[in-house]
Order: C-alpha cells, then structure tokens, then sequence
C-alpha cells in the first residue's frame, strides 16, 4: 500500500494513527505530498502521481496493493480495519455490532471539527485583507461546541479493557493535538476536565507520540 502523506495534515494523522494501531503500518510505503495552494496557485506542483490516482488531489490518498485509489480519511481506516481483521482476529477501531452507532455519531463530531480546523487553516494562509471574520467566527464557534461536546461525552471516550482505540477516540485525540499546535488556534483546555485528562493519558501512546504534527517545508 502507499499512502499520499504530509505530516501537518490531521486526516492524514488519523490513517496513521489508525494504521500503526492495528498493526498494518509496515505494510504502508509513504510518498510525501505537496499541492498548490489557492494564493500563489502556480508555484507549487501537485506531487506526481497524486491527481492521477485521486481526481480530488487531496490527501490522505491510499493506493492498495489491488491499484484501488481510496481518497478519504473515513473510507481508509474503514479499508484498514478491513485489512486488519482478516490478517489478525482481534484486530479492530470500528466496533461489528451496534456499539458503533454511538462510536460514529462522536466520529462524525470529532471529524467536523477537524474539518473546521483545516478551513481555518485554508483562510489563515489567505492575505490578511482578504480573510473573513465571518468564515472565520463560523469555524471558532463550531470547534467551540464540538469540544464542548467531546466533554459531556467523555465517558465514551474510555477504552474498553483489553481494546484498541476506536476511530472516534483516535479522530478526538488528533483534534486536541491540532488545536494544541496551531499558534493561531486557542487552548481547548479550560473548562473540560475530563477531556483533558483523558488526553493526556492518550496522547501518551506510541502511535500518537510517533506522529506529532508537524510543518515541513514543502506542506
Ligand atoms: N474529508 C477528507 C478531507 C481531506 C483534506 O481536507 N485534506 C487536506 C489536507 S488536511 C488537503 O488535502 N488539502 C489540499 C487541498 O484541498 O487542496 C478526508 O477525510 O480525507
């Protein structure tokens, strides 16, 4: 398998994290990525290979070994999980039985604010005369409820003895690390306890600690 990467990116964070959980990161080549940006559109080339593959030319995009091109973060920790439960039994982050209609209904969440994160990513690249407040509120006011969110429903966010972290527990912490590291994002701590503590904990696991966000120069 090879995956189109960068490691600033927190889609593509969570088919890491996912993959080395279930044990299938060796199995996965990386081809580091870079695409033009909306402001100086013509500077910076698609890395080769990535539009032909997924017409969106977004990443995470994961190439199977089948030559199947799947370019959504969701669909590949669906294929990943797939993946692992045929090669090793106990496997899994997506639970087989109805325990995964709450577990996507706090995916769904935990994956709208990163996708409020990376717009406000989009328009901080933007001239400072060409932003918009509005957008901008819009977002800071989404990520504010979906943390408030994660906080009432904390107790979810436990492990079950014995488990793998599921995909919602995976997608909240790579939100709490994005939040931690963009300077021009706030502090989520103040006022949920919970979830914090719960992060601490989890941010300490091998698969977290090996894929801190980053900024390199091409991304
Ligand atoms: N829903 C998609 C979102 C992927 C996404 O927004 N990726 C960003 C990087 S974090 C991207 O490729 N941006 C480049 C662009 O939009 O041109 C997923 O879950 O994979």
């Amino acid at each position: 398998m090879q995956l189109f990467w960068t490691p600033a990116s927190p889609f593509t964070r969570k088919v890491v994290v996912a993959a080395k959980e279930l044990g299938l990161w060796d199995q996965i080549a990386v081809r580091p990525t870079t695409w033009p940006l909306e402001w100086g559109y013509a500077t910076v080339p698609f890395t080769a290979g990535l539009a032909e593959a997924n017409p969106v030319a977004r990443i995470p995009t994961l190439l199977t070994d089948d030559g199947v091109a799947l370019g959504d973060s969701t669909l590949i920790c669906q294929y990943l999980n797939d993946r692992a439960k045929q090669q090793s039994a106990g496997a899994r982050i997506i639970p087989a039985d109805d325990s995964q209609w709450p577990m996507w209904s706090l995916y769904a969440i935990a994956d709208g604010l990163l996708e409020a994160q990376v717009a406000m990513r989009a328009e901080m690249l933007r001239p400072v005369a060409l932003r918009s407040d509005g957008f901008l509120q819009k977002q800071r006011d989404r990520i504010t409820r979906c943390f408030d969110r994660c906080e009432q429903r904390a107790a979810e966010l436990e492990i079950a003895g014995g488990s793998l972290p599921n995909l919602a527990q995976i997608t909240v912490a790579i939100a709490c690390g994005y939040q931690n590291w963009r300077d021009w994002l706030w502090d989520f701590r103040p006022g949920r306890p919970n979830l914090v503590s719960w992060y601490n904990d989890f941010s300490q696991r091998p698969a977290m600690q090996a894929t801190e966000p980053r900024d390199t120069p091409e991304a």
